[in-house]
């Protein structure tokens, strides 16, 4: 009968045997996604641990208690502790639904081309004679991440040395989108818990002593989770002896403007590596400093030595873009260009990011005069002379876990505390926090 072959074929694409006398089936070998089974073909997977950043978040997001705080990520709230959108964003997102003549198709592998003019220009400074002679590629990436992602993939493909230097400590991703990119990570010294400052000698040993042509990954301001720069004098020091090692700096630029609240100061020490003709990456993001978090906006810039070396290196990098996402999204580019392009709204914008830097610098200051209005034991001076987003406490995992408990205060286990996500109204309740866990084990 056709019905009984029609099944039959059926039967057999399944792996199922046919019984046409009774019409009943047997499985002879399931296949182990065809569902007759009841293990699962992911059952060895076993469940991974949270990511020690984004994870705080999720563990603050469960905790029902009124008086929770959440200052785990890096993420700027008002004081009135809510997210903030900044008003010359919304202009531009408004600009840009009003313009009927834009339209939705794929951006170019290397995404919108008037934001990686104007990203360059703001992180290298508009008279950047590196600019002038053409010797930058800038590619549109998924925000900071995605441009370190992007600059380690390409590197780890073409540049003759897979040695990375990172900061100890440094930002907890680091390592991983490095390594996972093919580069080996070795650390360099840089944060000195006795002085709560900067182990400036074992940061010159450690690279002086790294291998030839090494890259180093440096935190273009606002270190993260220090909170602890090196002065201009120190960067210059750095400087001399990344460029007398050839060694092949690679900046990471996540808070131009959060540190100093100036665009242009923040973005001194990659400018001073330009100004001596040498090579350099940089990875730019929009997150902290547009407040585009979501939108994921960023872009890599790698300076070359002249402009037939920088078309060669872009050809490289779409290579590297393309089968990871094929094109950038256009939307967050879009409100970068036209805030960048536009005089008006670029002014607009350093007021907003000043205004954004001082209230962290005064959420600093009264942290530290609630801590000393309780007599809180130990100097917490280091609270109002660290710098960026984010203080580290230098309170231990214990203490944290206290607090977590006892105050529903959520921050990363390493002390870190965001002081972005502080406000006028928290500030005492995080210093009671503190200085019970502070006290109680003393
Ligand atoms: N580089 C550094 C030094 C960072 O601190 C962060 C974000 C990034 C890059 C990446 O940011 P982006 O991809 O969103 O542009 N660090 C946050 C968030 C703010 C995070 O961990 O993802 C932090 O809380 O440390």
């Amino acid at each position: 009968m056709a019905s009984d072959r029609r099944i039959g074929v059926l039967a057999r694409h399944l792996g199922v045997e046919m019984d046409f006398e009774s019409h009943t089936a047997t499985a002879i070998s399931a296949s182990p996604t065809s569902g007759f089974q009841g293990n699962s073909v992911f059952s060895h997977v076993v469940r991974a641990p949270e990511d020690p950043i984004l994870g705080v978040t999720v563990a603050y997001n469960k905790d029902p208690s009124p008086v929770k705080l959440n200052l785990g990520v890096g993420a700027y709230r008002t004081d009135e502790g809510k997210p903030l959108v900044l008003n010359v964003v919304r202009k531009a997102e408004q600009q840009l639904v009003n313009d009927r003549s834009r339209v939705k198709e794929y951006l170019p592998i290397t995404g919108l081309a008037d934001f990686n003019k104007l990203s360059a220009k703001l992180i290298f400074g508009a008279d950047s004679p590196a600019i002038q002679e053409n010797r930058v590629t800038t590619v549109q990436c998924l925000s900071g991440t995605g441009s370190l992602r992007v600059g380690a993939e390409f590197l780890a493909r073409h540049y003759h040395q897979r040695t990375i230097c990172i900061p100890q400590p440094t930002w907890g991703n680091h390592p991983k989108v490095f390594t996972l990119a093919g580069l080996s990570v070795k650390t360099y010294r840089y944060y000195d818990p006795a002085t709560r400052g900067l182990n400036f000698q074992g940061l010159l040993e450690d690279l002086g002593s790294a291998p030839s042509g090494a890259i180093v990954l440096l935190h273009a301001c606002a270190h993260n989770p220090t909170g602890v720069d090196p002065t201009p004098q120190q960067w210059e020091n750095i400087r001399q002896l990344i460029r007398s090692k050839g060694l092949l700096p690679f900046f990471d630029s996540a808070y131009q403007g959060f540190a100093s609240g100036s665009l242009d100061s923040d973005a001194q020490p990659v400018r001073m590596f330009v100004a001596d003709g040498g090579e350099l990456l940089v990875a730019q993001s929009y997150a902290k400093n547009m407040g585009l978090y979501g939108e994921r906006v960023g872009a890599l810039s790698i300076v070359c030595r002249n402009a037939d070396v920088a078309g060669r290196v872009e050809s490289q990098l779409k290579l590297v873009i393309r089968p990871m996402y094929s094109n950038p999204p256009i939307h967050g580019a879009s409100i970068v260009a036209v805030i960048l392009k536009d005089r008006n709204l670029y002014n607009e914008w350093t007021i907003e990011l000043k205004a954004m830097a001082d209230r962290i610098i005064s959420m600093r200051r009264q942290l530290f005069d609630a801590l000393r209005a309780r007599g809180t034991p130990g100097d917490w001076s280091h609270i109002i002379k660290q710098i960026g987003m984010f203080t580290f406490t230098g309170l231990n995992s214990e203490q944290v876990a206290f607090m977590t408990k006892e105050y529903h205060i959520y921050m990363t286990y390493d002390g870190r505390i965001s002081m972005a996500g502080l406000s006028s109204k928290t500030v005492p309740h995080l210093a009671d926090a503190i200085h019970a866990a502070v006290t109680r084990a003393a």
